[in-house]
């Protein structure tokens, strides 16, 4: 690994933000890769935290200001992720589902979809299912995109389906659903139109369901 990557990926790993910003600087004039500097600098970090979570080496605390520190790298690296598409590809709306505050995989998405030329309309984090279908009817979007970071709140990504369904807007909204504890499997099974399992993949797919 670049030695400014595993120095990124430490300082994300310890929290540290104001560094963070330092070595994201430092490694975009190195010339390093924007998509490199987020997935093995920041991204491959947040799993570790995940992982000293899990062994109970890290707490909340802990989680909340590696979290601090990856954002604060995006915020560094999002102009260079954004792309150089000029006509708008589609409209999104997207927000975290009902019961989970977790928004890095969110704003990723976000990230990724506005730099790929999508209008992306963010509903943020706990999002009922009544605020999506209101985005829908409301804003005229394409897409209606939902994340989950928990293995209880994907479940609430369901009724968000049920209730489109209900209002007779499935037909012209395809849904795209993704988050680390989610499949292809479930999303399929809950009545999704399609799934991705990483931000730049969830591009790939926003705008082949487009096409169909
Ligand atoms: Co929490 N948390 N957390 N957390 N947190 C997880 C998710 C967990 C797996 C940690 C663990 O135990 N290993 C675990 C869930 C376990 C489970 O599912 N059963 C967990 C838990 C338990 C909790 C709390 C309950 C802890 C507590 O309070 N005791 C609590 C819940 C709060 C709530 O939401 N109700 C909680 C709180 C928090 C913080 C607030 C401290 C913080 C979030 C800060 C924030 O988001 N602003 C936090 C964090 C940071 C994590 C971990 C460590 C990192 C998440 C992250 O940002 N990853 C996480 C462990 C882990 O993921 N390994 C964990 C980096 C991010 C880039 O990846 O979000 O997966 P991710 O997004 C990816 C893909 O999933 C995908 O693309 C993204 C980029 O490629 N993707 C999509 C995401 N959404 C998509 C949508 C798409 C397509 C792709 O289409 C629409």
């Amino acid at each position: 690994m670049e030695p400014i990557i595993a120095q990124i990926y430490s300082d994300v790993l310890r929290g540290q933000h104001k560094d963070v910003t330092i070595h994201v600087k430092l490694a975009l004039h190195k010339g390093l890769a924007p998509i490199l500097i987020m997935n093995d600098g920041m991204i491959s970090a947040m799993h570790e935290v995940g992982s000293l979570f899990e062994a109970g080496e890290y707490y909340v605390p802990e989680m909340l200001v590696a979290a601090r520190a990856m954002q604060s790298g995006m915020s560094v690296l999002k102009p260079y992720l954004a792309g150089k598409d000029v006509h708008p590809a589609g409209k999104v709306a997207i927000g975290t589902v009902q019961g989970d505050y977790h928004d890095i995989g969110k704003n990723l998405v976000k990230m990724m979809l506005e730099g790929s030329g999508f209008e992306v309309i963010d509903l943020g984090v706990d999002v009922d299912p009544a605020t999506f279908i209101s985005a829908v009817l409301k804003d005229q979007v394409d897409i209606l995109a939902m994340s989950a970071l928990i293995t209880t709140t994907m479940e609430n990504m369901q009724p968000v389906i049920a209730a489109l369904e209900k209002s007779g807007y499935h037909q012209r909204v395809k849904v795209l659903v993704g988050g680390a504890p989610l499949t292809e499997e479930f999303a399929m099974q809950i009545g999704a139109d399609g799934y991705a399992p990483d931000a730049s993949r969830a591009v790939t797919m926003a705008k082949f369901l487009l096409t169909k």
